[in-house]
């Protein structure tokens, strides 16, 4: 990546680690997380230096990592992982019960699916207190501390009591959920009050951020609320909250995609699977409720059974990746995701033609950029999403411009992509018709749209993402008094 303007050292805080080291009869085998979050900052720290703190929950965790210490990379160590270890009963009170079945539900506002207790929220504030003595141990005074999401709402304001004079922002990567539906949780006060403890406060949109300045107002009434600067006052300290939206790396998805490995996939996916004037769309995400993958393969009923002509036309691959398989709920979706595919494939397929072809594992970058650059439609049918990447992902390797972005207006991403094709997954006529309408519009139209999308995202990157919320932070931090 390109010169960083930051020059304070940065220790980044997870739940999640970069890297997780499994123990396997060949040996110790690396698994990288893939994901964006770890995409952004693992190069940045690898450039900087620095430290990171996350959960160690691999099987060989503690052997690659003497005194807790893992360097990265193992060989010629660029930067310092810093593992906490958490025991089976905190993984679930912690992780599986309060973040997963809690807060995640809440904040998509899905709320029938929510569950909180007054034992796993003990467990949950146990485990963000670890991860704040871990900091405050280790953190140099003038460093600026990244700490993320749902996870850790009250690593902040644990930090902050600990090491006031500490920098920290604190970025939430899912919605903020209306002030009607966050008070249903019974903690909302500390969770306001956990956050409250950072000086600069990124949300995915302006929407996020007016939803969580409003919860703030309505529940301290004497805390001043300043909409115009997006800043509280608390505690004697101001939280400058603004909204960072997410995004990729789109060269590096880009120069990907054009490369000869992934240019021979992508032509061998198309004469699979979009020959003879057929049509390919591509969905991929981790198999949760809130990405409505249920509705959407109920709109694709809806599209089969009202444009007959289209039967044996489009070829659509869903790749589902399992999740959170220690909660029921999840396990339960799955499950349905099968059932339900098989009963579409069932009524509309041939002896020679399936509808919906399904992948069930985690497919890596190449194959992925390769399928998202030879689709002609992806659809994004989210309930609700704090950004969705996959969009991004898919209009960056679209380099021929032919596919069509077809996403949900409650990802976060569509404030952005505004060429992107709208659809409600809560309304299956209607996103049946936004697919035939797709399925229809000409070469030029497509490629016009997706060039408009592409031009967005080099306007806003995933490293324009993490410097603009470093800068923030360094600004914000300089205002107040150190004690
Ligand atoms: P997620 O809910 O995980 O992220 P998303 O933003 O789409 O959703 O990111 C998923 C990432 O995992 C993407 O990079 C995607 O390519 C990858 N992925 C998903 N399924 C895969 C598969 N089968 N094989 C390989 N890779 C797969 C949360 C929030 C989002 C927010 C991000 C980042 O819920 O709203 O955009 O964090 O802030």
């Amino acid at each position: 990546m390109e010169d960083t303007p930051i020059t304070r050292p940065l220790v980044v805080v997870t739940n999640r680690e970069p890297y997780v080291d499994e123990r396997t009869r060949r040996g110790i085998r690396v698994l990288p997380n893939a994901g964006g979050v770890v995409s952004a900052l693992d190069p940045l720290l690898r450039k900087m230096g620095g430290d990171w703190v996350a959960w160690g929950s691999g099987s060989a965790d503690r052997q690659t990592a003497p005194g807790g210490i893992r360097p990265v990379p193992l060989k010629d160590p660029r930067y310092r992982l810093h593992r906490i270890y958490l025991s089976p009963d905190e993984v679930q009170g912690y992780y599986n019960r309060y973040a997963n079945q809690g807060l995640w539900p809440l904040s998509h506002m899905l709320i029938e699916r929510a569950r909180f207790s007054r034992q796993a929220w003990s467990v949950y504030r146990s485990v963000n207190l670890k991860f704040a003595r871990k900091v405050a141990r280790e953190g140099a005074a003038d460093a600026l501390i990244f700490s993320h999401d749902y996870q850790l709402a009250l690593f902040p304001s644990l930090l902050r009591q600990l090491r006031p004079e500490l920098a920290i922002a604190h970025f939430w990567h899912i919605p903020w959920p209306t002030f009607t539906v966050l008070r249903l949780c019974p903690q909302y006060q500390e969770i306001l009050r956990g956050l409250l403890g950072a000086d600069v406060l990124g949300f995915q949109t302006d929407d996020d951020v007016e939803a969580f300045l409003t919860s703030v107002e309505r529940t301290f009434r004497h805390v001043l609320v300043d909409r115009t600067t997006q800043q509280v006052q608390w505690q004697g300290r101001t939280v400058q909250v603004t909204a960072f939206p997410i995004s990729v790396d789109i060269e590096e998805i880009e120069r990907l995609a054009q490369s000869p490995r992934v240019t021979r996939f992508a032509h061998g996916i198309r004469r699979r699977l979009a020959s003879g004037g057929q049509q390919l769309g591509i969905s991929v995400e981790r198999a949760d409720y809130t990405k409505g993958i249920i509705p959407r393969l109920e709109a694709l009923r809806e599209f089969f059974t009202r444009y007959p002509h289209r039967r044996g036309q489009v070829n659509f691959l869903q790749i589902v990746v399992p999740t959170r398989s220690e909660v029921n709920a999840y396990r339960t979706l799955f499950r349905q995701v099968e059932e339900e595919t098989e009963r579409l494939n069932r009524e509309f397929g041939t002896a020679d033609w399936k509808p919906v072809l399904t992948v069930r594992r985690s497919v890596d970058r190449t194959r992925l950029t390769g399928l998202f650059r030879a689709a002609d439609f992806a659809l994004v049918s989210s309930l609700f999403d704090g950004m969705n990447l996959v969009a991004k992902e898919f209009v960056s390797s679209q380099i021929e411009g032919r596919g069509v972005l077809l996403l949900s207006e409650t990802a976060g991403a569509s404030q952005e992509l505004d060429a992107a094709l709208s659809v409600n997954p809560w309304d299956p006529e209607g996103f049946a018709a936004t697919l035939e309408q797709a399925l229809s519009l000409p070469a030029e139209e497509r490629i016009r749209r997706m060039q408009a999308m592409q031009k967005q995202i080099h306007g806003h990157t995933l490293f324009d993402w993490v410097t603009a919320i470093l800068i923030a932070l360094e600004a914000a931090s300089e205002h107040y008094v150190r004690t």
